[in-house]
């Protein structure tokens, strides 16, 4: 019924028009030019966008256009011209919205038997659908239809979704998967348990995955906090009783279990404030909520100034005889102390928000009442396409290539975006770039932070990809993708999902200066990239802002790098905290954790036959018989080691020492022109960390890849994932145990898959308030003698000097034709942000949300505030 509304995974042409403007003479100065544009175009754009869309669609690729004669062209537009994808459908494309509510149907008809609930009504003891998403084919079954030739037309392999059960009304509740297809929904769909991927046959309900809006802990939290409100008004100066202007609120730091036997919380408190993150109060109550039945949650334990009390009942009588030790008053806990500014004192043009009382002002993002720093009232530079793009894109299919790579995008719930089908040069070399999930385990002296070691793949990163800003994370002219994730309560598209621009990185790639012929010159560095970003709760990306960077150079290089910024999770800070972290404010504190994210490179070296080299390097001391001079016979130096790792059970890898050494998978049956069997190696880029904490029992089992730097397994089609949305709650017992990959097999000349980690130590220091920068993390795939010699030579953007004829006289400067252009760009547009476009669980648009909504949602666990 919803077909026509359907949301599918397609390009927005507007989200790509950018204006052209009106040609300012020259001799103008540079400022005076840039003023006007500003005017002019602004004006202009507000006026009529759809009159600039329109002269935009009769520009057709990368032409400028000449208004007068003697006036400087407008810059063509950045549309990106069409791609011609290998094969017309893309194996890994999400489901639509129509889909996913077709499958949803199909599960609710009476003979499925499945007794469901309205996944927007369901209750914790209701059967419903928690989750509908694509479900790729089997890579013999994609590689057959990808591979297909002109003689033998393949057809695309069936589409499955996987759709997740939570089984509440069971008679022992339980969460399952299942395989449903093939799709469209027809005759021939059956469904049945999805049980290969897993080390468990089912989850059970108390590690299921999270509802949102998250209330069902409201009761039990007001049944605590309304005896406590006396006490925390005095302590705190905050309470929490269910009302609208509630100045507390919870947290809930999981895992929340360890095998699934039981449900249970440390949940912080926390001012109700902006930048609520940063602001705990120092009391942690520790919660039962095991089971579907909310009266039997319980209240185990109340932590506060290192006193441990075990109900509400002996708190308050501590409070009131007396005994309890309080914990000192410092100045950032009042709510309106003396640093409070009456409005008309703010500089002009600095909004306070409402919400925000000006003592808290450190907590957000408004700019602090500082001077402008010098010259900064001028935009800065920004890059501008002169030639138009230069990459191509399918939207149908959501195919891009750009210099010779090509591959096609998935999106999903858990992890968000992903790259299939990675080619160079024509040839596949990664079926599969997929980030698996991102740990953040921390340190304390309190039971929160001492507790929580976060999975983030359980709050899905796909969900929690937010729109981009153009201009701030990505160019203004970059070409934006739209993504749609499927949840209990229905489905959300994002417009600005995913970002795709080129970008002068302005430094060469290659570059010599020499004075023989064909000697001197230099390689311009031009990269592709293709960025998403989730923001998880409190940073953005885990609890956090997460920018998922893919990078494509020039040589065959891909940098996968990944940049962490948001709020942190704060900590009370006191003496007692020595050791685990940083004061950054009276009473907060940034608390010691490491971030450690893994990542799916389903590599196929020419073809899939490949074996893992390791290639080290050692100090020799040796002599050699022409040495019997001044320098005596003996010498040191370093050489070379290389080995294949032939056994899975070693294939799980540390860095070398001083990095001495690269592991890379190559394909031994095949070499370069100068006898080296081609490969690909690993390098690790930015931060190549692994989780420093080995035996945590919160994370016991349930992310073994951490302790590693990288690792290669076999590629199985039952291997998909180095983790799951349940492995959180399940250290002990987790549905993917990564370690079990590795159980011996041999793994020479085979499919292989890296997974390799990138991370940060956080060593949290005051500037990561309020929010921490963008700390970055990467790693690079880069060809080990894979060509004969360095690809980057063919650019055309490059340029070869050669010596004067004569002294004195000019170099010869040749750019291989190639004209930088010189054209009016484009006003960039005002920025618009227009937040998420919801659609229920029938597939029709849901009402906007209330800002209240959206901050419930985004923030999950991390702010929970009592619901009547
Ligand atoms: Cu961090």
């Amino acid at each position: 019924m919803s077909t026509g509304m359907a949301s599918k995974y397609t390009l927005l042409p507007e989200d790509n028009r950018v204006d052209v403007g009106a040609a300012p003479s020259q001799g103008l100065i540079r400022r005076v030019i840039k003023v006007f544009l500003c005017i002019t175009l602004g004006t202009a754009l507000a006026i009529g966008v759809h009159n600039f869309q329109t002269v935009l669609s009769a520009v057709d690729g990368p032409s400028a256009t000449q208004d007068e004669p003697g006036a400087v062209s407008r810059c063509p537009t950045n549309i990106p011209l069409a791609a011609s994808p290998p094969v017309p459908v893309n194996l890994w494309t999400p489901l639509t919205v129509s889909e996913t509510y077709n499958i949803s149907s199909w599960l609710s008809a009476p003979d499925r038997n499945l007794n469901l609930t309205r996944g927007d009504r369901a209750g914790l003891a209701d059967n419903f659908i928690y989750l509908i998403e694509a479900y790729p084919p089997s890579k013999t079954a994609a590689l057959a239809y990808l591979d297909q030739t002109a003689n033998s037309s393949v057809s695309p392999p069936d589409r499955y979704a996987r759709v997740t059960l939570h089984e509440g009304a069971a008679r022992e509740p339980v969460v399952r998967d299942y395989l449903v297809g093939p799709l469209p929904v027809g005759e021939d769909t059956t469904m049945r348990p999805l049980t290969e991927i897993y080390h468990r046959p089912d989850i059970p309900y108390n590690a299921r995955g999270y509802t949102v809006p998250f209330s069902e802990l409201s009761p039990l939290l007001l049944r605590i906090m309304t005896p406590l409100a006396e006490a925390t008004q005095e302590l705190f100066g905050g309470v929490a009783l269910g009302h609208a202007n509630d100045t507390l609120v919870a947290a809930a730091i999981g895992p929340y279990s360890f095998d699934g036997t039981w449900r249970r919380a440390w949940l912080p408190l926390r001012r109700n404030v902006p930048g609520q993150w940063l602001h705990p109060v120092g009391f942690f109550l520790y919660v039962d909520f095991s089971g579907t039945d909310t009266s039997n949650w319980s209240l185990l334990k109340i932590v506060y100034n290192h006193q441990i009390f075990d109900s509400t009942d002996s708190f308050l009588e501590a409070f009131h005889n007396g005994t309890l030790r309080r914990l000192p008053k410092r100045p950032d806990q009042e709510p309106h102390h003396s640093l409070l500014l009456p409005p008309s004192s703010a500089p002009p043009g600095r909004p306070i928000p409402s919400s925000a009382p000006p003592s808290l002002e450190w907590s957000t993002r408004v700019r602090p009442r500082t001077a402008p720093r010098d010259l900064s009232e001028l935009p800065g530079p920004r890059q501008i396409s002169t030639g138009g793009a230069r990459f191509r894109l399918d939207r149908a299919t959501q195919y891009i290539s750009w210099m010779g790579w090509a591959m096609y995008l998935g999106f999903g719930r858990d992890m968000g975006m992903s790259l299939w089908d990675i080619r160079f040069l024509g040839t596949r070399l990664i079926y599969e770039l997929a980030p698996q999930e991102a740990i953040a385990q921390y340190a304390g002296n309190d039971p929160m932070q001492t507790s929580t070691a976060w999975l983030d793949r359980f709050f899905g990163m796909g969900s929690a990809v937010r729109d981009l800003l153009p201009g701030y994370d990505c160019p203004a002219d970059a070409t934006y993708l739209p993504a749609t994730t499927h949840g209990h309560a229905g489905s959300l598209t994002r417009r600005r999902a995913i970002c795709v621009f080129e970008h002068d990185t302005a430094r060469p790639i290659s570059r010599h200066t020499g004075y023989a012929p064909g000697e001197f010159g230099a390689v311009k560095g031009y990269v592709l990239i293709v960025r998403s970003i989730s923001t998880v709760g409190n940073y953005d990306y885990l609890q956090r802002t997460v920018v998922f960077d893919y990078i494509f150079h020039l040589d065959g290089t891909i940098e996968v790098r990944l940049s962490a910024s948001g709020y942190l999770q704060a900590g009370y800070w006191e003496p007692a905290q020595e050791g685990y972290g940083a004061a950054i404010r009276e009473t907060t504190m940034g608390s010691l954790h490491d971030h450690v994210i893994n990542y799916k490179v389903d590599l196929d070296v020419v073809g899939l036959r490949n074996t893992l080299l390791a290639t080290r390097t050692a100090q020799e001391e040796r002599t050699a018989p022409w040495f019997d001079d001044d320098w005596g016979s003996t010498f040191v130096q370093q050489k070379i080691t290389r080995e294949y790792i032939t056994s899975e059970d070693d294939a799980r890898l540390v860095y070398p020492e001083n990095l001495q050494g690269i592991y890379a998978l190559v394909n031994i049956e095949e070499e370069n022109s100068w006898g080296m069997p081609r490969g690909y190696a690993i390098h690790p880029g930015y931060s190549p960390v692994h989780n420093t904490v080995v035996g945590s029992k919160r994370l016991l089992r349930n992310a073994n890849w951490a302790k590693y730097n990288m690792a290669v397994s076999l590629r199985k089609d039952t291997e998909p994932s180095s983790s799951s949305m349940w492995n959180l709650n399940l250290p002990g017992a987790p549905p993917v145990d990564f370690d079990q990959f590795f159980d011996g097999e041999n793994i020479t000349q085979a499919d292989l898959v890296a997974w390799v980690n990138v991370g940060t130590h956080h060593l949290t220091q005051a500037e990561d308030s309020p929010n921490t920068r963008t700390n970055l993390a990467a790693f690079f795939i880069t060809p080990l003698n894979y060509f004969d010699a360095d690809m980057s030579m063919d650019a055309l953007n490059a340029v070869l000097l050669s010596p004067p004829d004569n002294p004195g006289g000019p170099w010869g400067v040749d750019e291989y034709g190639v004209n930088m252009g010189h054209c009016v760009p484009a006003a960039i547009p005002p920025l618009e942000y227009s937040g998420v476009l919801g659609f229920d669980v029938d597939g029709k648009p849901a009402a906007a949300a209330t800002s209240e909504q959206l901050r419930r949602e985004a923030e999950m666990y991390h702010r929970i505030k009592i619901e009547l």
